[in-house]
């Protein structure tokens, strides 16, 4: 009865894939067999690996059919090693921790741009949606759909055509599932982290604006277009007119449309949306010329347009445009008229910020519609989170300036966080549980964190300092100061101190060595970018919109110029906090880690180029996780907790606990299943080296249990 063919059990798992469905399986960890699996794996339609409980993946640049209603099932409720590696395991996996032990989690999806993260944060909310609240109540139905939707709205407004990715993110999500003591869905949170707002007005070749514009020029209706004062040409427009437009604007647009109704968003809402849109494009084209002494506004047309579709006063538009209002050091309020350049430069950073707090609205008024409300924890039971994070990954472009500054240091923060936790904590562990452990070594990037966010000296301070000097600071000087504070830093260089690099250009490069490869950056803009100035003016001007969206959107507006703080914090200190407060909140929570790689940068589906790839498994520290991870034993687990679950499979534990300890208990299991040798005996816990140890006792298991069952039921009916 007992026996169970272990054999037979075996030779099922093997062969079901190619090549090995965990890296921890290897028969030896080095660089040539992690790849040669890896690229067998892809070349075999096989894109995700486990490393433990965190999984590889390989963007396949091409549908898949993996995702359907019998894929989720098979993983629903089931362990990681029951079924090949996916990311529906490991959102299972962490699905499963908030459930059973109450645990707040999060699933971290990292890779360098285009790499998979955004299709790999979706299929993971559709997972946890589709394993939810099987009985259909219509409050958690609602909640769910509201999430889901909020990402086709989110992309429309914060993803663009680059040159890595057609789909790229250019802002940073993290967004909170909350669920209660039932598993179901009660509410969410998004947080956004900077968008990268220079893309309203500029673009580099080859390049689009946020899909938002095209999707209203190609997809909206000719009323509500002629409502706007536009015309259906994105070629018409200063700030769209770079980049081809794609073919499916047409139908994202209703699509978005669509979803804002799901969401909740009012016709009145949706309107002023459109009309700030509208707004921008028009502003864009907008040109000044100098008339003797002044400068004029060319076409008072388009202000008129402008005033209309922002429900302001034409006068109170073209002054904001003209003129800035300053306090004089006696307190005097006087109005200043721009120059042409001053004017220009003063209605890019208005649409910029129009643009910006449009989106920071949107995502407030989905979190408005998701935030959980009336939850009591008494009634209700612990409140649990899983946080699914998909930020814009690590790039580099021919002209990186101060956002692929931020985005790639925010790259640097989530790979110092997966060392701490992955590699660091792990071997902790070890330590603590007094296992014999031969130390990995690994490349710690704190360095380069460091001299990016390190107060008085790192890169954010000396950038700071420059902004907030008074008197005329250019960015070349910026970058001198740069050169000084930072000259000997082993992770920095700039053409002054290495004059033989022709690379770079003198006065105006920096270079950064990434953990992700070296990146170099044209300061020029940087200063600007950093203080990301905006007349008070406009902000009045938005904050007396008799459009009651709008004038929400601005209510620093309502401030005299006398009462504006005079030094606010700067764009590179406020993301730094943002990204800070990131870390924060995903270490304190239990992580699950997706890693995406980018196979070839033709976004061809057939191409597996080994030196890219190759490339960002280092990087990723990839080699080192499996290391870690192996000898670093893929299971742990309580001695007390083992024998609870699998006692029924050793005549030394069943039906009677015939060992004094549990951990002699444990070893009775563990060689009466003659895998002593795959094994470590910590001082509290068990630490199992492969999965299919654990794999037999998981089947024995399961063979036994009915029969226990039907045994138990006998005795019960005093039948035995
Ligand atoms: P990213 O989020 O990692 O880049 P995406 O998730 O946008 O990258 O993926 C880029 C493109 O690759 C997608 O638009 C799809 O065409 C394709 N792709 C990715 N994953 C899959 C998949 N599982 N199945 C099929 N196609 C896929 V960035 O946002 O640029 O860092 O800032
Ligand atoms: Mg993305």
């Amino acid at each position: 009865m007992l026996a169970v063919d272990r054999a037979s059990v075996m030779a099922a798992l093997e062969g079901l894939e190619f090549g090995k469905s965990d890296f921890v399986l290897l028969d030896e960890v080095n660089i040539e067999q992690f790849m040669e699996n890896l690229k067998l794996r892809f070349e075999n339609a096989h894109i995700y690996t486990f490393i433990g409980e965190g999984v590889v993946s390989v963007n396949p640049y091409k549908q898949m059919d993996i995702y359907g209603k019998e894929d989720i099932n098979a993983y629903r409720g089931r362990e990681l090693y029951e079924n090949p590696p996916h990311l529906y395991a490991v959102a299972d996996a962490a699905y499963k921790a908030m459930k059973r032990r109450a645990k707040d989690t999060c699933i971290v999806v990292s890779g360098e741009s285009g790499a998979g993260k955004t299709e790999a944060s979706k299929y993971i909310m559709q997972y946890i949606a589709a394993i939810t609240n099987p009985s259909q109540r219509a409050e958690v139905e609602s909640v769910k759909n509201v999430l889901l939707k909020s990402n086709c709205v989110l992309e429309a407004f914060g993803n663009a055509k680059t040159n890595r990715n057609d789909n790229s993110s250019r802002f940073g999500k993290y967004m909170d599932i909350n669920f209660n003591f039932n598993g179901n869905p009660t509410g969410g949170h998004i947080n956004n982290y900077l968008l990268e707002k220079s893309r309203v007005v500029q673009q580099n070749g080859g390049e689009r604006n946020f899909h938002s514009f095209y999707q209203l020029l190609r997809g909206g209706s000719d009323v509500m277009l002629k409502s706007l004062h536009l015309h259906n040409d994105p070629a018409n427009y200063v700030y769209t007119r770079e980049g081809a437009t794609s073919n499916n604007d047409r139908s994202s647009h209703n699509a978005v449309l669509s979803a804002l109704n799901v969401i909740g968003f009012s016709e009145e809402e949706i309107h002023s949306i459109y009309r700030i849109l509208g707004t921008v494009l028009i502003l864009g084209n907008l040109q000044f010329e100098t008339d003797s002494e002044s400068v004029r506004v060319v076409g008072m047309g388009d202000v008129s347009h402008i005033a209309e579709l922002t429900s302001t006063e034409p006068d109170n538009v073209t002054k904001s445009l003209l003129y800035r209002t300053v306090a004089t050091g006696d307190g005097e309020v006087i109005e200043k008229g721009h120059s042409e350049k001053e004017a220009c430069f003063g209605r890019d950073a208005f649409t910029k910020a129009l643009y910006e707090r449009l989106f920071g609205w949107i995502v407030g008024r989905i979190n408005a519609v998701i935030e959980v409300k009336d939850y009591n924890p008494v009634l209700h039971g612990k409140n649990t989170v899983i946080g699914v994070l998909d930020i814009y990954g690590f790039e580099i472009f021919d002209n990186n300036s101060f956002e692929q500054f931020c985005i790639n240091y925010c790259n640097e923060k989530l790979q110092q966080l997966f060392i701490q936790l992955i590699l660091c904590q792990e071997q902790d562990e070890y330590r603590r549980e007094g296992i014999k452990w031969q130390h990995i070594d690994y490349f710690n990037n704190q360095i380069i964190v460091d001299l990016v966010e390190q107060p008085h000296k790192g890169i954010i301070s000396v950038l700071d300092e420059a902004c907030l000097s008074v008197g005329k600071v250019t960015d070349t000087v910026c970058l001198e100061s740069m050169d000084a504070k930072l000259g000997q830093h082993p992770h920095y260089t700039s053409r002054k101190l290495t004059p033989s690099d022709k690379t770079m250009e003198f006065n105006r490069d920096f270079r950064i060595r990434h953990y992700a490869g070296d990146v170099t950056y044209s300061i020029e803009g940087f200063l600007d970018k950093n203080k990301d100035p905006l007349y008070q003016d406009f902000k009045r001007l938005m904050f007396n919109s008799s459009n009651p969206v709008m004038k929400e959107m601005w209510p620093d507006g309502q401030l005299s110029i006398t009462e504006v703080t005079k030094r606010p914090l700067t764009a590179a200190t406020l993301f730094k906090n943002s990204i800070v407060a990131l870390v924060e909140k995903l270490g304190c929570k239990e992580p699950y880690y997706v890693r995406c790689i980018k196979p070839n940068d033709m976004k061809s589906p057939l191409l597996f180029d080994d030196a890219r790839c190759q490339h960002q498994v280092a990087y990723l520290g990839l080699l080192e996780n499996v290391r870690v991870r192996r000898a670093g034993f893929a299971y742990r687990q309580a001695y007390t907790r083992f024998l609870q679950r699998y006692k029924m499979t050793c005549v030394y534990t069943w039906p009677n606990h015939l060992m004094e300890t549990d951990r002699e208990a444990v070893e009775a299991i563990v060689t009466q299943h003659g895998f002593q040798d795959d094994v470590a005996y910590g001082h509290t816990k068990l630490f199992v080296r492969t999965p299919k140890s654990l794999f037999t006792l998981e089947q024995e298991r399961a063979v036994l249990i009915p029969v226990l069952v039907l045994f138990l039921q006998k005795v019960w009916r005093g039948a035995l």
